[in-house]
């Protein structure tokens, strides 16, 4: 298996973690997906990563597909729960997590464009379904040590690689860690972790 990547994007970070966290080998091939033609296109239309190509050549996108497919495969670590409900509530955790982040990517992004091609209207909507999407995380996690059920699961990795990135990008310089006590009290209980430590975003090579 190859996983198509980059050191600095979140979703990938999430497959990474559960690769490691599910002892499962996979080669990390590095690519570039700012240009219009790239490396990736040729197994994902979408031109996004993650993307897993299996060994059979059967590509696999996006990162929750990826991580249910790892889950399914190794019994090691299990990350999402098979009741219904609770496996419903850490997806949950999971959307909102990637929604957050989905947010913070598109300011980023409005951040690199031209100053007089970028919209202030768009970029405050975004910073505020952010703004929303941690108060929720903080109101859900409470005074738990875990996203659900009181153990390590999906959802802390997908809100963990949330969070990692925030820090790592700043979008909208939102002090996330500051506003949001609980959850960098979250993180860096996350970052004790080997899987996260040793995936932190790091800049493109
Ligand atoms: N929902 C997708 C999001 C993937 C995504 O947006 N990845 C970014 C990198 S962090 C990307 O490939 N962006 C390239 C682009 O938008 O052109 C997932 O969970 O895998």
């Amino acid at each position: 298996m190859k996983l198509l990547a980059s050191l600095a994007s979140p979703y990938t970070r999430k497959v990474r973690v559960v690769l490691i966290e599910k002892k499962i080998e996979c080669e990390l091939e590095l690519v570039d997906v700012q240009p219009l033609d790239n490396a990736v296109n040729a197994h994902n239309p979408l031109g996004k990563i993650p993307t897993l190509v299996l060994d059979d050549g059967t590509p696999l996108y996006d990162s929750r597909v990826i991580v249910q497919f790892l889950e399914n495969v190794s019994p090691i670590s299990r990350l999402i729960p098979d009741d219904n409900r609770d496996r419903v509530a850490v997806r949950r955790w999971e959307a909102l997590a990637d929604g957050v982040l989905d947010a913070g990517l598109l300011v980023r992004y409005e951040s690199l464009r031209d100053k007089k091609e970028r919209s202030q209207a768009w970029t405050d909507k975004q910073l505020a379904r952010m703004r929303r999407g941690m108060e929720q995380m903080v109101k859900d996690l409470g005074e738990r040590g875990w996203c659900h059920a009181d153990r390590y699961s999906l959802a802390d990795i997908a809100v963990g690689c949330c969070l990692g990135w925030l820090g790592f990008r700043k979008p909208g310089e939102v002090d996330w860690q500051a506003e949001y006590a609980p959850l960098a009290q979250h993180y860096k209980r996350l970052m004790e972790r080997p899987a996260f430590a040793d995936t932190a975003p790091q800049l493109p090579r």
